[in-house]
């Protein structure tokens, strides 16, 4: 007898009487296939309860499925590579109202619900922001109850986990598939087939159509996304790719030729393995390219299926009502082959004439930038384009041809322009497609995601277009849902909130959050407030000692930076002031020391597996750990902490923990931020540069609340200029870090190449090109600042309050409505 068997089994879901819930939980103990009836560990309690969860999903799912198909209202449709969804039970309890009573429920089990919840591995399907982003975006679309899913890829090993070894950070395989996602629905009725490589034939008529090649299938899993206290789930669909029974050749396979037996479903395999596969190589490009494509096809065929599935008449035509039926957000350039994979459906599958089918397309597709970096801005070869996707080639082709035509009859001032602005650089050494002029000439808006991004986006990436078409370009500012990122991460919190506000409205409208500004100085309010934090920080300290073996001092100020390893966010300059902090307290008498605020720094992200300096960050960070933290001297003053295998659950324990955060990139150069938004949403202090959004959580939080430093984005090009120049002037204290680091105080590791790229030239034409050392003065005088702030808790607490209060404007509610506004044009379509 297991533990489920003493409660006796209800198949039908309930949602309010723990004894119901209870009996429907055990049904899943014992009638779901996956484990053996004997045991009911943690680890099945999870699964049951997710089950039991997950058919409440289905439900509402269903419902609103059938209510939007009755209503046909417009639909978005989000594109995305990426998705970081993070564990699904508490937020999908939380959202629907039911987790007091599931908590009760597993209480007759012998569990407490976060001990349960505890036991779900993240979807990490995402590698950072973006994908984050697309999570919340989700969220918030669930929650207004918009007409709107998400399509993406179900990655069987995501990106990748992280280990950190002596020599550093190790990549290994995801696997939270390993078992089974109780999340996910397999659609085994929505299956469309995917051609790659193959030719063009044209027929006696002109017309031009696919052909030959090799043709995988698209399947769907379906994952429900309910909306916050509504009735709506929305659907975030991952298509995985499969070979089928009739790629399998038995003859070979009797003759032992196993391996091109199942070429096809090998194939098949690869393309929903790993997110962002290795590029260096011919193959990675080509996989790479095949994943975008096929998920650009899956989700415009099924979109064109559902567009048909609502009114059946609209088969035989109709098409001219499509872009008000439909709207496709691409995330990035990574789903840009959504332009012409659209344009051949409409033309070679359904007839359409190219300006017909190029109004439709122009009317239903939009863009998103996330990124000025260069490198991120995708370019693809022309010939693996040409090999692998001929027909879209064609189109391609076209659609640059009468973008230049187009400049050139209607705009003659801008001809010297227009190699630049070109879909295609026919430079005769590496012909290639630009991905993101693609989008801008297609799209009917181009947005970028804060209001410094989007400045710089007319102003320098895309300012040649504006001129062209003034009114495409459009800003966006990111959110996050406060749902994940303060109700259900931080219930201490939460609760102070809901107590002060007297609503718990502000969880679906978070402007009222300002209501807290006029208790900012309430002593009561600050006492409440600081035993909240701290029971963070003792969770936070938990989590740490659990994964590292190193135990931090919860009265310490907690400094975290948390993010992709890049050096544009220059966690290198973080980690050069804990390395001139400590040497300055390795130079003080034990006296001075004791006037010191006790400092924890945290450092966590993962490096992208090619990226040699992002990786040498890492294990500088870990290596002036293990200095400092075993140095009995200072080691009460100063922690510093590398924090593994950063994702969105560890991401729930560090954020509600934290006292100061740092933003430290380049001006310039972070599109937005979000891990920003959420670490002031839930009191913490900022430390930053005047970049991405940034610039306006400092005007919501107040500048007296944010401490700011550093050069200006308009600034850095001059700067650049100058350093080239051999003009610029190190701090001695900038030289005075590099150089103990260089003098071997941190191991034996070669950090050479590493400080060099600080250095004014490294051979590469961009020494220090993310001026680091033109800031670091300014860094570390702020972090004086800081230090000096901390000690007066009164001032620190209402600092933390007031960004609490400020955070209003970052729910991703706000930005989803204006997308839906704005962009989309869709409206509410809620199950009634
Ligand atoms: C990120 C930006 O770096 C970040 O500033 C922004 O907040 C976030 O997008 C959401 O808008 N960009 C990416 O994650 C990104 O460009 N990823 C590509 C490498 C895949």
């Amino acid at each position: 007898m297991s533990a489920a068997d003493k409660v006796k089994p209800a198949a039908s879901p309930a949602s309010e009487d723990p004894s119901a819930i209870a009996g429907n939980i055990s049904y899943h103990a014992q009638y779901s296939p996956h484990f053996s009836p004997l045991a009911f560990g943690p680890e099945q309690a999870f699964y049951a309860t997710a089950e039991s969860v997950r058919d409440h999903l289905l439900q509402r799912w269903n419902d609103t499925y059938l209510h939007f198909h009755k209503m046909d209202p417009k639909q978005t449709y989000y594109l995305s590579m990426e998705y970081l969804q993070g564990r699904a039970l508490t937020n999908a309890v939380g959202n629907l109202g039911i987790t007091g009573a599931y908590a009760d429920a597993v209480k007759k089990f012998g569990y407490e619900l976060e001990a349960v919840a505890g036991q779900e591995r993240d979807a990490a399907l995402g590698n950072g922001g973006l994908g984050r982003l697309a999570s919340c975006f989700l969220d918030s679309m669930a929650t207004l109850n918009l007409p709107s899913w998400g399509y993406g890829l179900r990655y069987r090993y995501g990106l990748f986990k992280q280990r950190i070894a002596k020599e550093g950070q190790e990549e290994i395989a995801e696997d939270w598939l390993d078992k089974f996602s109780p999340w996910e629905i397999v659609r085994h009725d929505v299956v469309y087939p995917i051609r790659f490589f193959g030719h063009v034939e044209i027929s006696p008529d002109g017309r031009r159509k696919w052909a030959g090649g090799e043709v995988l299938n698209a399947l769907a899993y379906d994952v429900p996304i309910p909306g916050y206290k509504t009735k709506n789930a929305i659907s975030l669909r991952l298509w995985d790719a499969k070979a089928t029974a009739a790629d399998f050749n038995l003859f070979q396979f009797n003759d032992g030729q196993y391996e091109s037996a199942a070429q096809l479903h090998s194939r098949a395999q690869q393309i929903c393995a790993v997110l962002y596969p290795g590029d260096a190589t011919e193959e990675g490009k080509l996989l790479r390219l095949k994943q975008q494509y096929f998920l650009c096809s899956a989700s415009l065929q099924d979109i064109i299926f559902r567009f048909k599935e609502r009114k059946p008449d609209r088969a035989s035509g109709k098409w001219s009502e499509f872009p008000s039926k439909v709207a496709v957000q691409m995330n990035d350039t990574h789903p840009t082959l959504a332009i012409p994979e659209l344009m051949r459906l409409l033309m070679d599958e359904e007839g359409l004439g190219w300006d017909e089918a190029w109004d439709v397309t122009n009317k239903t597709v939009a863009y998103t930038n996330h990124t000025v970096l260069p490198e991120a801005l995708e370019k693809w070869s022309q010939a693996v384009m040409r090999k692998l996707l001929p027909r879209h080639m064609e189109i391609i082709e076209e659609i640059d041809k009468r973008f230049r035509e187009m400049v050139i009859s209607t705009r003659k001032d801008m001809e010297g322009k227009i190699e630049s602005m070109r879909v295609l650089d026919n430079n005769p050494e590496k012909p290639v497609v630009r991905m993101a002029n693609l989008c801008v000439v297609a799209a009917h808006t181009v947005n970028g995601v804060a209001e410094l991004h989007s400045n710089i986006l007319k102003e320098e990436l895309f300012a040649d277009y504006l001129s062209i078409w003034p009114k495409k370009f459009q800003n966006k500012t990111n959110g996050i849902t406060p749902r994940r990122w303060l109700r259900f991460c931080n219930p201490e919190l939460s609760e102070i909130v809901t107590k002060w506000l007297k609503t718990d409205q502000w969880t679906s409208n978070l402007d009222l959050l300002t209501g807290l500004r006029k208790f900012a100085d309430d002593e009561k309010l600050h006492a409440e407030w600081a035993a909240a934090k701290l029971a963070s920080k003792k969770r936070l300290a938990k989590h740490v000692l659990d994964v590292t073996g190193i135990t931090i001092d919860p009265n310490s100020l907690f400094d975290i930076q948390i993010k992709r390893i890049h050096e544009y966010k220059r966690q290198l300059m973080n980690i050069l002031g804990a390395v001139y902090r400590y040497k300055k307290l390795k130079e003080m008498s034990a006296e001075e020391r004791q006037k010191v605020t006790p400092r924890t720094v945290m450092v966590g992200g993962k490096a992208f597996a090619t990226y040699t300096n992002a990786k040498r960050i890492v294990k500088l960070v870990n290596d002036v750990g293990a200095v400092v933290n075993n140095d009995a001297d200072v080691n009460k003053y100063l922690k510093v902490v590398f924090i593994p295998n950063y994702n969105v659950s560890v991401a729930e324990v560090l954020i509600p923990g934290s006292e100061l955060s740092q933003h430290i990139s380049t001006a310039g150069m972070e599109a937005s931020g979000t891990s920003n938004m959420k670490f002031s949403l839930n009191g913490c202090v900022i430390i930053g540069t005047l970049d991405g959004a940034n610039v306006e959580i400092r005007e919501e939080v107040g500048q007296d609340n944010f401490f700011l430093f550093g050069t200006k984005a308009d600034q850095i090009a001059g700067l650049r200029k100058e350093r080239e120049n051999g003009l610029f002037k190190p701090d001695p204290r900038f030289e005075e870090a590099k150089q103990f680091i260089r003098s071997g105080a941190f191991g034996t590791y070669d950090y050479t190449p590493l400080l060099d790229s600080l250095e004014g030239n490294t051979g590469f034409g961009r020494g220090d090109y993310f001026l680091v050392g033109y800031d670091f003065p300014s860094y570390i005088e702020t972090q004086a600042r800081v230090d000096e702030a901390y000690k007066d808790k009164k001032k620190w607490i209402k600092m933390s309050i007031l960004n609490t209060a400020g955070s209003g404007k970052f729910s991703s509610d706000r930005t989803i409505d204006q997308y839906a506004k704005e962009i989309w044009s869709i409206s509410a379509c809620p199950v009634p």
